[in-house]
């Protein structure tokens, strides 16, 4: 193995046989990692990272490693741990759900303003804002049949921890409350009714909207802006939400009383896993003018949600989605709503983990800035929208024959753009 710093031998591959090195203790690999950290560069400083309005989810954080064929890697991290270490980093937004921080012991008990009054301590102790509030409604088995199951008590007991959740944005400074209805469904079939459901459904968003409605009057602040978050499958196998072009339909269905007040939180890895371009999931939602917040993360199409950190995976997407947004000019704000592997330590979530994840971010936010500005793309874009003459505009044939040669266009766009993701546009070459 070769160091950093030092220039590998000749014919030296990354993968090495992994015997030439003494073995590590712990403190050592720590060391090592945090080294490598360094080496690799390209990173920003916390200033410049605040520039962005980039938020750290407190969940994403906490993540232990634990999933349904997953024990544990790391250990607890609460969220004075968590606030502390993103404002190191330059993360200036913080967002969770009411129970990442209140235990159900406590929660709509007068014992949770207590642990709100100590995270707002904590936030103001470390410059760090509370962008997002949302409700869990998915991990307690008091929503084993969803937040709108058949029984009152259950909905009305969700409807009380929405109207809740509310509140405490409303205490913390939230804009956003966020709502992703993963147990809003069924594992079997015929169990549920689908339109009594969303019916339910939309009753517990209507109260929440009316509690925001009483409570932005009492603090003298704007209402939040309430997000659905779609996300196809996981835990119920049958989602009755399960896209944001369910969502938009739903928003609009005439269900909800303030359908205003009401938009998106899209999650770029939940549109991948039903198989759509995020992209164009995005172009729709912005259509609509309820693109409200939006969960940046990464991974797989057609499989379970695996939670990437944003970048890793498709980073040619990335970058056209936020050439998307940049064009657009998307306002709100970007959640990294994702899990540091397991196999990344305590130690690796601050030191790794989340630094690089906000720098690949503003990279490719950057980046997205060239492609905009590109002479390249520009002339070719505009070309393909001046088009040609055709000798017969009723003549299909003629019609074809008079763009034919600007169509290439496509191709050499989609080149170029892979020349700017890798830096070619400026001048980086290989020698072969
Ligand atoms: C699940 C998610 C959720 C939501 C969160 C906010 C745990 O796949 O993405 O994160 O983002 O519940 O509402
Ligand atoms: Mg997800
Ligand atoms: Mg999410």
């Amino acid at each position: 193995m070769f160091c950093v710093g030092r220039r590998p031998a000749q014919g030296v591959r990354y993968h090495g046989a992994g015997n030439a090195m003494k073995t590590l203790t712990v403190p050592e690999q720590s060391a090592l990692v945090s080294r490598l950290s360094r080496a690799c560069g390209g990173s920003y400083s916390p200033a410049q990272r605040r520039k962005y309005w980039i938020s750290g989810p407190q969940w994403a954080a906490a993540y232990e490693g634990q999933a349904l064929f997953h024990a544990p890697t790391r250990t607890p991290t609460g969220f004075e741990e968590v606030i502390r270490r993103y404002a190191e980093i330059g993360i200036p937004c913080w967002a969770t759900h009411d129970t990442d921080v209140i235990p159900y012991s406590a929660i709509l008990k007068d014992q949770q303003w207590e642990i709100v009054g100590r995270i707002k301590k904590s936030l103001d102790e470390n410059g760090l804002k509370c962008s997002m509030v949302t409700t869990e409604t998915f991990h307690h088995a008091v929503f084993a049949a969803g937040p709108a199951a058949e029984a009152s008590a259950v909905r009305a007991y969700a409807s009380k921890r929405l109207e809740n959740t509310v509140e405490i944005g409303h205490k913390l400074g939230a804009e956003f409350a966020v709502y992703w209805p993963g147990s809003l469904g069924y594992q079997v079939q015929g169990a549920i009714e689908e339109t009594q459901t969303l019916k339910w459904y939309a009753e517990g968003l209507n109260a929440a909207c009316e509690a925001d409605i009483a409570l932005a009057k009492r603090h003298g602040r704007p209402t939040l802006k309430h997000c659905l978050e779609a996300k196809p499958f996981e835990p119920a196998a049958e989602i009755l939400l399960p896209t944001s072009d369910a969502m938009l339909a739903f928003i609009s269905s005439g269900l909800l009383r303030h359908p205003g007040m009401v938009g998106l939180n899209p999650e770029y890895l939940h549109e991948l896993m039903w198989g759509a371009a995020p992209r164009a999931a995005l172009a729709r939602a912005l259509l609509c003018g309820k693109l409200f917040h939006f969960d940046i993360n990464d991974g797989y199409r057609l499989k379970h949600d695996v939670d990437l950190a944003v970048g890793l995976v498709n980073p040619l997407d990335w970058l056209n989605v936020l050439v998307l947004l940049r064009s657009h000019d998307y306002k709100g704000p970007f959640n990294l709503d994702y899990k540091p592997p397991r196999t990344t330590s305590n130690h690796g979530v601050f030191e790794v983990s989340f630094p690089t994840a906000v720098d690949r971010f503003i990279t490719l936010w950057e980046m997205a800035g060239e492609v905009m500005t590109d002479p390249v793309l520009y002339e070719a874009t505009e070309a393909l929208k001046t088009g040609g003459t055709p000798s017969d505009p009723d003549d299909a044939a003629s019609v074809f024959e008079s763009q034919k040669e600007l169509l290439t266009l496509h191709e050499l766009i989609s080149h170029r753009l892979f020349q700017i993701l890798i830096g070619q546009h400026r001048g980086r070459t290989y020698s072969v």
